[in-house]
């Protein structure tokens, strides 16, 4: 081999290392291992790492974990023991509702909040919670309420705002959608997607349609920047099976989708040219490392060259 081609070698080599460490340093997301949670649901000692789960709540260890079993006056709920601190997230989780009786209800609610792990009328929750609740509402408890059930809604709490559980949170919640999540022969899936200061989105797929369908969106939603996850539900005379079946929470780093930029405030930090930033950061890291190789290989050139000549 020539050094020319050695050299030739290295470059092509090195470019490699820098575009494949430079797309992964610009990959959209990263896994949050301590905010999801899949099967076994919970060690030998009946516990898990990152979750904490009470009253009414039971786990079958690979199968699910049961917030409400389908009897009548349950609470339960299931809370991450770590807060949410990535500002841009996406977190998608699976769930079951399925009962025997023709009552059914109430339905479980999702959170993000500074509070948790304390009983309440909010689907098992307490009232006045500072943060996000999206509801999955299965009984409808105001006979004014014209909305088809089951019923999906959302509220950002500011700690004082309460949820009116007779109204289903009318006057308190942002926005909702009709969608049947009840007896589906597969797990509903949900996908929640938070760009700070963008867009807040829900998104539901069940068993009729082929993707996600967009339920809510909320456009510059004010959240608190950090909070745990929680998952709680509760029974009343109308009772349902409430399972949560895996949750898998990921950061968004960098990049965000294209159709982001347009809803996009001046003051706030923009990921893409973050991202852009990032990568002429690399293209610049390899232009330095392409010279200083070159002239490494041209010296040690010379050098051997010195040798040589001296003992020609
Ligand atoms: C447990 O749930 C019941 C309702 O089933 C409720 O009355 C009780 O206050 C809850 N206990 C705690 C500690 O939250
Ligand atoms: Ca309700």
């Amino acid at each position: 081999m020539t050094r020319g081609f050695k050299t030739l070698l290295r470059i092509i080599l090195l470019f490699a290392f820098v575009v494949k460490f430079s797309e992964s340093y610009n990959s959209n997301y990263f896994d949050i291992r301590s905010l999801s949670l899949k099967p076994p649901f919970i060690d030998e000692t009946l516990r898990n790492n990152n979750w904490e789960f009470g009253n009414s709540t039971i786990v079958e260890v690979n199968k699910f974990v049961r917030l409400t079993s389908s009897d009548p006056l349950r609470q339960g709920w299931l809370w991450s023991k770590y807060p949410l601190i990535s500002l841009n997230w996406e977190i998608h989780f699976e769930f079951m509702i399925h009962g025997k009786t023709k009552k059914n209800g109430d339905g479980f609610a999702f959170f993000i909040t500074k509070e948790k792990e304390e009983g309440g009328p909010v689907f098992g929750n307490r009232n006045k919670f500072t943060g996000l609740g999206v509801f999955f509402d299965t009984y409808s408890n105001s006979k004014y309420n014209k909305d088809s059930f089951p019923k999906i809604s959302v509220m950002i709490g500011d700690g004082e705002t309460e949820y009116d559980v007779n109204k289903d949170g009318e006057g308190s919640i942002l926005g909702s959608c009709s969608m049947q999540i009840r007896q589906q022969n597969k797990p509903t899936r949900v996908k929640i997607v938070h760009i700070k200061n963008s867009r807040l989105e829900i998104f539901i797929r069940n068993d009729d349609s082929k993707r996600y369908q967009s339920c809510i969106k909320i456009d510059q939603p004010v959240l608190p920047d950090t909070g745990y996850l929680g998952f709680t539900a509760s029974t009343n005379e109308a009772t349902d099976n409430h399972d949560i079946l895996k949750v898998i929470t990921k950061g968004i780093v960098t990049k965000i989708p294209k159709n982001e930029k347009k809803i996009k405030e001046d003051n706030i930090e923009d990921p893409v040219e973050t991202a852009k930033s990032s990568v002429s950061v690399f293209i610049w890291l390899f232009a330095i490392c392409s010279i200083l190789l070159y002239l490494y290989a041209n010296r040690s050139r010379k050098y051997i060259n010195k040798e040589y000549n001296h003992y020609a």
